[in-house]
């Protein structure tokens, strides 16, 4: 029977000299417009450090679940026109992230491309299936029963996933099972987000560095 090496690891210079080194799968991606000035940086094969400063408070404790449960790195920056409201600097984060989130993908060779997550938080329940499949597409079924979440304004959740999706080149179903309070399925959103996230990235040994799409692209 025929052996070869498999990658043991999915970082870049792992002690493993058999197996196969990857990139560093890191990016950093500026945006600057009249309403916002966003930075923001990842490492998809991080730890979970968060370091995320928006202005918008919910915002952060929400982009701290993505690095806490989809073991990213993120560091973000944002300056925008709070004195108006949250709209454009929580909308431009989103496209910025989802910017950063394409680019350290690259050409998506050996990811295993899909990810699912059932997360619960106290009484509220939330599905996250999601493809980087190179065509956007977001199917948003959560009933949040108030307005607002402290000064953040509930509907802004669909607009930070809206643009995450379409610089990200993601397809993403986000289900509400169940859930009364919105911070708990804002919250549960986000963590099975995370954990979608990681599965459909992580390196599949099997797949040896191909574009995971019988059209050879994605
Ligand atoms: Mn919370």
């Amino acid at each position: 029977m025929q052996t070869r090496d498999l990658p043991l690891s999915n970082l870049a210079g792992s002690e493993h000299s058999s197996a196969l080194v990857l990139p560093l799968r890191t990016a950093t991606v500026q945006r600057q417009t009249g309403e916002t000035d966003v930075q923001v940086t990842v490492n998809l094969d991080g730890q979970g450090k968060a370091d995320n400063q928006t202005g918008v408070p919910f915002l952060d404790h929400m982009l701290d679940q993505i690095c806490s449960h989809g073991l990213l790195d993120l560091e973000i920056r944002a300056t925008g026109d709070l004195h108006i409201d949250d709209h454009h600097t929580n909308e431009d984060v989103g496209i910025t992230f989802g910017q950063a989130l394409a680019k350290a993908l690259g050409d998506r060779k050996g990811i295993y491309r899909f990810g699912h997550f059932l997360a619960p938080l106290d009484e509220a329940l939330v599905e996250v299936v999601l493809d980087f499949s190179g065509r956007p597409h977001l199917s948003y079924g959560l009933t949040l029963p108030t307005q607002r979440v402290g000064t953040y304004d509930t509907q802004l959740v669909r607009e930070f996933f809206v643009a995450v999706v379409n610089h990200s080149q993601m397809t993403l179903h986000i289900r509400q099972l169940d859930g009364i309070n919105s911070h708990h399925i804002i919250e549960a959103s986000f963590k099975a987000f995370a954990r979608a996230i990681r599965m459909a990235i992580a390196i599949d040994p099997r797949r040896s560095q191909t574009i995971p799409s019988s059209k050879g692209v994605l």
